[in-house]
């Protein structure tokens, strides 16, 4: 029995809505990590449609939790990052990056749909710029990426030229691998891409798109990328399982027709899920 890799997830609790840790939690844990947490806020639901929710931030938690885990002097395999509760987390978690071991894997969460999410002022993007200079793997969507690149946001349909672009320009940040999602070349087809700058390897995967904005699909794929590729599926075709994983949430979701804010119906996805990182990990070992 080889070593359980061990992933820590630092993003909000949103009590209600599938979102962040709620999502990342369970998802991680079914590929068979261990998966700590850092909550960075706690909230009555998400921030995406639903008005007056509660809101508790966590800042002033976070360094007594890493505090305490220096003394049990822990390592992690992968430190997994999402929403983070006010602009000071993010010097806070660039700290944990340098006192805790672990891949860092920085998904900025902040925008959509060429928006700045509202609980964010306009200095957060310039932040989240910073912290993924740290990081290895970053995860952004197009909005995100024009954001910290202080770009104007562009509306797709994208050209390979424009998109290849971009995450050239996302990798001279610091992070060498750069995972897009958001990325369509016509209206029909939804998917992410990948660049490794160090090898310059780049993929693309795309999936049928489901009309519709559903909530913490970002998330959904988020946790479902770092599962598999801490797994040992390379960054191509973790982002192939976390597409297909998004996708198939997605399409239960839209057959039942649930409320779009109470989030993706993922939990009937998660043997597919496993299933697949086998089957991936299978061939890597026969091709040995
Ligand atoms: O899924 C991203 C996310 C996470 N956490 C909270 C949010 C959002 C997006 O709106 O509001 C609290």
């Amino acid at each position: 029995m080889t070593r359980q890799n061990r992933v820590l997830a630092i993003h909000d609790i949103s009590c209600f809505g599938k979102c962040s840790l709620t999502v990342a939690l369970p998802i991680i844990s079914a590929t068979g990590a261990e998966c700590a947490v850092i909550p960075t806020a706690v909230l009555s639901t998400h921030t995406g449609g639903f008005t007056g929710f509660t809101y508790r931030d966590l800042t002033e938690d976070i360094t007594s939790i890493v505090d305490h885990w220096k003394t049990l002097d822990l390592g992690f395999d992968a430190i997994y990052t999402g929403f983070l509760g006010s602009f000071e987390q993010i010097d806070i978690i660039s700290e944990t990056f340098d006192r805790l071991e672990g891949l860092r894997i920085v998904d900025p969460v902040m925008a959509d749909d060429g928006v700045l999410y509202p609980v964010f002022d306009s200095n957060f993007p310039k932040g989240m710029r910073k912290l993924c200079e740290k990081a290895d793997i970053i995860l952004p969507n197009i909005t995100e990426a024009c954001l910290m690149l202080e770009e104007e946001y562009v509306e797709g349909p994208y050209t390979p030229e424009y998109i290849e672009g971009l995450m050239e320009r996302l990798s001279g940040i610091g992070a060498k691998k750069v995972v897009l999602t958001g990325v369509y070349f016509d209206e029909n087809k939804l998917g992410a891409a990948t660049y490794d700058a160090e090898t310059g390897e780049r993929s693309y995967y795309f999936s049928d798109r489901v009309p519709g904005y559903f909530h913490g699909t970002g998330d959904v794929f988020g946790s479902a990328f770092v599962g598999s590729y801490m797994n040992g599926c390379p960054l191509a075709d973790s982002v192939r399982i976390a597409v297909d994983f998004t996708v198939g949430s997605i399409k239960r979701t839209y057959a039942a027709k649930t409320d779009v804010r109470y989030g993706v119906n993922f939990e009937q996805g998660l043997l597919q899920l496993i299933k697949d990182i086998s089957e991936k990990n299978e061939s890597i070992s026969d091709s040995e």
